[in-house]
């Protein structure tokens, strides 16, 4: 279902504390694959009648303790072929508290082109808003900051060979932009005080009611059902099977158990010993490896544990210091023996697909193989400073991952 309705579909989630300014942990959650920068003149934007949700978890039992809601309105056209700026409301839910924390704040345009919003980047960064409780707040279109050679991925593991500056890969994601909602929150605001581990995810709702009548008003009721939620990366593309993404997509993290047997004998592992018959056995059932990496974090080595109860969520170690600048820790987080990222929350350069596919290979019981997609980066470096993802490409260049902006 989520398929059909791209502008509330969760792309992914990154959760890292900030490499340029260590007291503040960074949020990403993006949403809108695959937007296409010249896809005029109906420009993508956030979904007025949608909700968008981000979640912290302090204590461990896969329920949220601060929620952040984001929604939008859409801003009266203020010229033909040119209105994709919105303004919208963030609502900051703690305990029983429930205060708007920013309202009225501005969306920048879409990256058009030159005539249209010439200065991109000053645009781009008037949308850096500070909230009333001492977080930045970022919304708008960016640069797609994942990449992966997804064509070669979903067409049963293919493994692209030749070289390159990035491997032998094609990254599906250059040249396109998403939809990002960042925000930069005190660390002390979400650091427990115990283990010191906090858990992200994000997600996005829909009235769960909605009524059109031939030339009437359209009528939405007032309460919310969840259409997409995203924590750790690729769970619902690769670990649950099809005929349940619907029922994930609308369910919440504590009740993860139910898919914990998806973790435990992950499909992908019977299909690479179907594929890759001469680089197995790759271990198919009894994958408690798996499910104390992405479903309770992890004992041992003492990274990110948070007690028994499996939930998808990004697990950060407040305590771990960041790797500066941005965008330069080791691609392959924990794996490469940079603790600051992946695993350990995720960094817009943790090489997710290279890591995930190691894992579900074995590499932490004892089945080690170099697994990747020859994707190793992503095609334009991140900005230094906050909102970090790159600046999306303009329609006008149309590069499509051909050139530079
Ligand atoms: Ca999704
Ligand atoms: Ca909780
Ligand atoms: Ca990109
Ligand atoms: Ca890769």
């Amino acid at each position: 279902m989520i398929s059909e309705d791209p502008s509330a579909d969760n792309t992914d989630t990154y959760a890292f504390r900030s490499p340029d300014r260590p007291d503040t942990v960074t949020i990403i959650a993006n949403y809108i694959p695959g937007e296409d920068p010249a896809a005029g003149p109906n420009w993508y934007t956030f979904s007025p009648s949608a909700r968008y949700v981000l979640y912290a978890d302090k204590n461990g039992d896969g329920k949220p303790d601060v929620t952040w809601r984001f929604s939008f309105k859409n801003q009266k056209p203020v010229a033909f072929l040119q209105n994709t700026q919105q303004t919208y409301t963030v609502t900051r839910v703690e305990g029983k508290s429930s205060k708007v924390v920013g309202s009225g704040l501005l969306t920048p345009p879409d990256n058009i082109g030159p005539r249209s919003t010439p200065n991109y980047h000053a645009l781009a960064m008037a949308g850096v808003h500070d909230l009333n409780d001492g977080s930045k707040v970022f919304a708008g279109q960016r640069d797609d900051g994942f990449f992966g050679d997804i064509g070669a991925a979903f067409d049963l593991v293919a493994i692209r060979s030749g070289t390159g500056a990035t491997g032998g890969g094609k990254d599906f994601f250059a040249g396109y932009a998403v939809h990002t909602i960042s925000l930069q929150v005190p660390l002390s605001q979400l650091d427990n005080g115990g283990n010191h581990v906090v858990g992200v995810w994000a997600a996005a709702e829909r009235p769960k009611v909605t009524v059109e009548v031939k030339s009437k008003k359209v009528q939405r009721s007032s309460r919310w059902v969840q259409v997409s939620r995203l924590g750790e990366p690729l769970i619902n593309e690769l670990l649950i099977p099809t005929e349940l993404k619907d029922k994930w997509n609308a369910s919440t993290p504590d009740k993860d158990k139910q898919f914990e047997q998806y973790y435990s004998s992950p499909i992908l592992a019977k299909l690479l010993n179907q594929l890759y018959p001469q680089f197995g056995p790759f271990q198919e059932t009894g994958r408690t490896d798996l499910v104390s990496v992405l479903l309770t974090g992890l004992k041992e080595p003492n990274l990110n544990f948070t007690g028994d109860t499996p939930a998808d969520e990004i697990r950060l170690n407040l305590t771990i210091a960041p790797t500066a600048p941005v965008g330069h820790g080791n691609r392959l987080g924990v794996l490469g023996g940079d603790l600051a990222g992946y695993p350990n929350g995720r960094r817009l350069e943790d090489d997710v697909i290279d890591i995930s596919e190691r894992a579900v290979g074995g590499v932490l019981i004892g089945h080690s193989l170099p697994l990747g997609d020859g994707v190793d980066a992503n095609d334009v470096p991140y900005l230094a400073t906050f909102p970090y993802q790159a600046d999306p490409f303009s329609g006008y260049e149309n590069t499509k991952g051909q050139q530079k902006p």
